[in-house]
């Protein structure tokens, strides 16, 4: 197993040991008897008689049967009470949903879907979009974009995340996290990372031909290295702004656009896709 980067890592490890634990004990017993049966009872040289005929034996049906089922049980009590104690069945995937800044057409009666503890307030949002064949991430707070994942240590984090086009799935093996990202839809994960370090982001679901470059980074960093991120992205988003803002005073961001595309070999509706798509994420 990868390195477990968050408190919820360490939970589903113990799920996973404790089930391996049991899945290799059985291997060993019912393998074992095989192989003690093969040699032991092995047909000795010269004899052509039959084995003795056994009909059955309830005793022993009732135990094999009894064994398993207990098992079974005691399996779906353990897992059900991992999957609550990392938020499964926490109210934050119910309507509690902050408001998302990418557009997302009628998600107010809808379940948003996802694990991960309530932190409310607390936690640093960020708007997670997966596209072919990329992730963006938007924070809402400072207004960066950016194509990798920065989160400070030991704090809780919450993806709000939805996808442009197809299906994707957002996954750290690191985290133990993997969710999908829906077309039109929220989804939600939340968990506090506790080991610093650069993770994989994966995308885990055959989204297109490029599905395999979908990839990206987590950086959990320590409280100073991930305010310096900030920082340092801030000002050339804030320059970014304020030039588009005072050149675009009549809200036609196609015009605004077309003298720097005019050259470039762009289609008018990709243009037009990204206007629409920069007016949302303004408002
Ligand atoms: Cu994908």
């Amino acid at each position: 197993m990868p390195v477990a980067a968050s408190e919820n890592a360490k939970e589903v490890d113990k799920l996973f040991n404790f089930m391996m634990t049991i899945a290799t004990g059985l291997f060993l017993i019912v393998e074992g008897a095989l192989v003690y049966s093969l040699i032991k009872f092995r047909r000795k040289k010269g004899d052509t008689s039959d084995g003795p005929h056994i009909e059955g034996n309830v005793a022993l049906e009732i135990v094999w049967t009894a064994i398993p089922t207990v098992i079974v049980f005691i399996l779906a009590f353990y897992s059900f009470q991992t999957y609550n104690k990392l938020g499964g069945l926490d109210p934050v995937n119910s309507r509690n949903v902050p408001p998302q800044q990418i557009a997302i057409d009628n998600n107010d009666d809808q379940i948003a879907l996802g694990i991960g503890k309530s932190f409310g307030k607390e936690a640093l949002q960020v708007n997670v979009q997966a596209m072919q064949y990329a992730w963006l991430f938007t924070y809402p707070e400072t207004g960066i974009v950016s194509g990798e994942l920065h989160v400070p240590n030991n704090q809780p984090v919450q993806l709000n995340m939805t996808a442009k086009d197809v299906l994707h799935a957002f996954w750290v093996p690191q985290l133990r996290l993997k969710q999908d990202t829906i077309p039109g839809r929220q989804s939600i994960i939340s968990f506090i990372p506790s080991l610093k370090g650069d993770y994989p982001i994966v995308c885990a679901e055959l989204c297109g031909p490029y599905h395999g470059g979908m990839k990206s980074v987590l950086h959990v960093e320590d409280q100073d290295s991930y305010e310096e991120w900030i920082k340092s992205n801030q000002p050339v988003q804030e320059a970014y702004l304020e030039k588009t803002l005072t050149v675009d005073d009549s809200s036609s961001n196609e015009k605004f656009l077309t003298s720097y595309i005019e050259n470039m070999d762009t289609e008018k509706d990709t243009v037009a896709e990204l206007t629409h798509n920069y007016s949302h994420q303004d408002s």
